[in-house]
């Protein structure tokens, strides 16, 4: 298949490219004075400005048009309908069942999948009811204070993000934690002031042979053990998430306390499904039932929206713009909500690991830049530090502004100071500071330059009027169908990680290396540095 480079349809772009490049969002905003109420689009409780960025409509139609070529809306019905869209692992992806509304049906290989998740939800809720109301005990009988989760990647950031995220409605009784890295501190520090007869373990793993994962749940079932003395306490203080019941069962988990997933439900678009069972517990299930309602009407609306209103696909086609023609490599994503403070960690791994593929789905080399460097950090905090380079330095860095209008809890002035911060740094960066303003402010002529915003530097905001499990579930399927978009256009597969597999290999050749005293047998600065580990391990 020919790559979207080689259409009219991108020609078409590219040489409007040409002609809008130099053009100033100060040009832009002067030629369309209702610009900023124009260029915006809304999806349930999600309102996208994306009125400072450089374009204009002809951008948006052309873009679109480069959509429709690509087969953007051909991909999500296969998607939507259960196609084996991910080819490398003949795969369908599903993620979107996971949030189908009782009742509904897709049928996939001859079996209702969304009559399956709600079986599966259905056992999440009657066990995170028990815990929460203090009829699951533990092996001593005392009720559960503390839940851990244990899981990396895609089975720790998505439920360690929206646990954060909706602290608001949690259950502050309890305590939530989540354990991923193999570093034994990161075991250490999250139970250290924990008591084994309150707490419970969640082992998210959907293979249940992830090194991190499985390191951490063997230290977590000794350090049960050593408190309560007895092996039957396993089932009492710990349950699994994981698609492996073989390997589950081997770690002595009761496989009733085991709740399943699918293989078409990939580690990153799985916290919405029982990968979330740490987050139902702290938020308890109607809350969850609210969360997948949230996921489901930003689904209908990606299915069902055209592409010129379509949140998701216009935000993947910005993306694009600034990728593809202007060159931008990264994309900074900054909510001003303290609760998002882990959701750029989280955007990263989806738009990284879905995206970052440099061959087509037919394995021919792509031929152009791929998914974006995504990064950032709770705003105001960045403000103070990296802002700089954003409002100063030389790269072209589009950015996501995500705000919320209402606090859970207002305290004082906090939330009006937080949004004007939130407004006011998309306008500084789109229209800078002139020599002239800085002249007028009577600066010295030869401090000026160092006082000049250049401006033109391009973001979108997004509004929600509060953070509820909704706009949560909302805001993230947001994301995932960006991500979709993106890919789609570039003719990618944005479901398959084989760089996180073979990270996965890697190490576990190094292990035994490590143990030895033998000869290492890799590159000369890997031999180096593994005598080098052995001889500080030792001192
Ligand atoms: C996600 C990736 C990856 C995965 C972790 C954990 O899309 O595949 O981040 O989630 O490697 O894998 P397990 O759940 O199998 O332990």
């Amino acid at each position: 298949m020919a790559g979207i480079a080689d259409s009219a349809e991108w020609d078409a772009l590219s040489a409007h490219y040409e002609s809008i490049a130099e053009t100033d969002l100060r040009d832009l905003f002067a030629a369309d004075p209702d610009r900023g109420s124009t260029f915006v689009a809304e999806a349930g409780d999600l309102y996208l400005d994306y009125s400072k960025h450089r374009l204009n409509r002809d951008t948006i139609t052309l873009l679109a048009a480069v959509a429709r070529r690509a087969g953007v809306e051909s991909l999500r019905d296969a998607m939507f309908e259960g196609e084996r869209i991910n080819v490398t692992e003949d795969r369908s992806v599903l993620h979107v069942a996971l949030r189908a509304p009782r009742g509904t049906e897709l049928i996939v290989d001859g079996v209702d999948v969304v009559a399956e998740v709600h079986e599966v939800l259905d056992r999440m809720a009657a066990f995170a009811n028990r815990v929460r109301h203090g009829e699951w005990t533990g092996h001593t009988g005392r009720t559960i204070e503390a839940i851990v989760n244990i899981g990396i990647g895609g089975s720790d950031l998505g439920p360690r993000m929206a646990t954060t995220a909706l602290a608001a409605f949690a259950d502050r009784s309890m305590t939530y934690r989540f354990v991923s890295n193999v570093d034994g501190s990161d075991f250490l520090e999250a139970t250290r002031d924990l008591d084994p007869a309150t707490t419970l373990f969640i082992v998210a793993s959907k293979t249940f042979t992830t090194l991190e994962t499985m390191t951490n749940a063997h230290s977590a079932r000794a350090w049960s053990l050593a408190g309560l003395g007895d092996e039957s306490a396993v089932a009492k203080h710990f349950v699994a998430v994981s698609t492996n019941a073989e390997a589950v069962a081997a770690f002595g988990i009761d496989p009733a306390n085991m709740f399943g997933f699918w293989d078409w439900v990939g580690g990153r678009y799985s916290f919405d499904s029982a990968i979330g069972l740490s987050l139902m517990l702290a938020i308890g299930p109607d809350h969850f039932d609210d969360m997948l309602a949230g996921f489901h009407l930003m689904d209908e609306h990606f299915r069902t929206a055209p592409v010129e209103s379509n949140l998701p696909m216009l935000m993947g086609l910005i993306g694009v713009w600034y990728g593809n023609c202007f060159g931008a490599e990264t994309l900074a994503v900054l909510p001003y909500s303290q609760y998002l403070a882990h959701l750029p960690a989280y955007l990263q791994q989806l738009d990284m690991e879905s995206n970052g593929k440099s061959v087509t789905r037919e394995g021919a080399p792509v031929g152009m830049s791929t998914g974006p460097i995504v990064w950032g950090q709770a705003g105001t905090n960045g403000q103070h530090a990296y802002y700089q380079l954003i409002h100063q330095g030389t790269k072209l860095i589009p950015t996501d502004f995500i705000g919320v209008a209402r606090a859970a809890e207002p305290i004082g002035d906090h939330q009006d100071l937080l949004v004007a911060n939130l407004l006011a740094q998309p306008e500084a960066l789109a229209f800078g500071k002139t020599a002239a303003e800085v002249a007028a402010e009577g600066i010295a002529p030869e401090q000026a330059p160092h006082r000049v915003f250049a401006g033109n530097h391009p973001s979108s905001t997004i509004l929600m009027p509060e953070l509820t499990p909704s706009t949560l579930g909302q805001l993230i399927a947001l994301y995932e169908h960006k991500v979709f978009t993106q890919g789609a256009i570039w003719n990618i597969n944005s479901f398959d990680q084989w760089g996180v597999e073979l990270g996965k290999q890697l190490a576990q050749r190094i292990v035994p290396e490590l143990e030895s005293a033998a000869d290492p047998a890799h590159d000369s600065s890997t031999n180096a540095l593994i005598r080098r580990y052995r001889e500080l391990r030792a001192r």
